[in-house]
């Protein structure tokens, strides 16, 4: 199951206390309290696992470690040991404190979440000529505490949508090596479906229904996933009795989740094909057609079909 949204709190490490303290041999008298150790920043990092978000929903706080106290002979205590949250490559990252967003979209891409506190001087540091024995020393700065906001959007190139059971998981599975199940019931993909066809990712989400973006179904919570890709492959069963509401009810959803993605460049699939006469399917193209779509029928069964389906794909990018 992959997480796609979770909140977190995180808590940087506070840096270590300055130390007082004095050399006691006769001849160096004078103070040499070291510095606190720097406290723990917490980092967030990129990974290609999908599920990274899920060890979020078990544990919700995390800390970095505090800095060491500093040391008698003037020297700074330990740093405290950074803390690297791993987060799918796609994730939007909502600082919900200062309100500030950022991406996250390579393996290996690190960004500060919160900041260890800077350690506390020693009395060392507060020697003067005119007190040459300070008993003066600082606390360590607390770390920044911010809580996450963490979104999972996949990067995908290609969007499939349409109603449930028009056959999206199904032309997934046949345009990539992806598993996707398939069955003959609505409501078959609960979670989105990746793939891989040639250098394009394809995205399989569940099947969208009218309402779907004001939550009705599944749909909603999975258009965000293709809010980045490039091209919508909208799919339509030829079984339908009326294929223009259909194809009505999913372009106003997407239009009602954000306008963006009924700008997006969309290819048809009239899926199903195998199951219909030419006639019949020439009819039903008609009633979509207009003269600027690029549309056309395709069968899991024909592998003609779906050697035109690629290439009308490829030719969007
Ligand atoms: N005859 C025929 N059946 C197909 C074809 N493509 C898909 N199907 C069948 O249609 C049904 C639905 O297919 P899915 O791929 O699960 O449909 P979906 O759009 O992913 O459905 P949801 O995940 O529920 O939204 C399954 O029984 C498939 O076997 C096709 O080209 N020809
Ligand atoms: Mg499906």
């Amino acid at each position: 199951m992959i997480t796609d949204e979770v909140k977190i709190k995180v808590q940087a490490g506070q840096g270590g206390d300055g130390v007082v303290a004095f050399n006691k041999v006769k001849m160096s008298l004078g103070p040499t309290g070291g510095k606190g150790g720097l406290g723990g920043s917490v980092y967030f990092q990129g990974v290609s696992d999908l599920t990274a978000l899920n060890k979020y929903k078990r544990k919700r706080d995390y800390y970095a470690e505090d800095g060491k106290d500093g040391r008698g002979d003037k020297s700074t205590g330990h740093g405290g040991k950074d803390l690297i949250l791993t987060v799918p490559i796609g994730s939007v990252v909502h600082n919900l404190t200062t309100e500030k967003d950022f991406e996250i979209t390579q393996v290996g891409e690190t960004i500060l979440a919160a900041k260890g506190g800077i350690g506390g001087r020693g009395n060392f540091y507060f020697r003067s000529p005119v007190n040459t024995s300070p008993e003066k020393y600082e606390k360590g700065k607390l770390g920044e505490n911010f809580e996450f906001f963490i979104e999972l959007r996949l990067i995908a190139d290609v969007g499939l949508v349409g109603l449930p059971n028009a056959g999206k998981s199904s032309l997934l599975n046949e345009l990539t090596r992806a598993k996707a199940r398939v069955a003959d019931y609505p409501f078959t993909t609960l979670e989105p479906n990746l793939g891989v066809m040639d250098r394009l990712i394809l995205a399989d989400i569940p099947g969208l229904i009218e309402g779907a973006s004001r939550g009705k179904g599944l749909g909603i919570k999975f258009l965000k996933h293709i809010q980045r890709t490039k091209v919508l492959v909208h799919c339509l069963s030829l079984e339908s009795e009326d294929l223009l509401k259909d194809y009505k009810i999913v372009r106003q959803e997407l239009e009602n989740y954000n306008p963006e993605l009924s700008q997006k460049p969309e290819i048809i699939f009239l899926t199903k094909s195998d199951l219909f006469s030419d006639e019949i399917i020439k009819a039903k193209m008609k009633i979509l057609g207009e003269k600027n779509k690029k549309i056309i029928a395709i069968s899991i069964l024909d592998e003609r079909s779906l050697v035109e389906a690629k290439k009308l794909i490829f030719s969007l990018f």
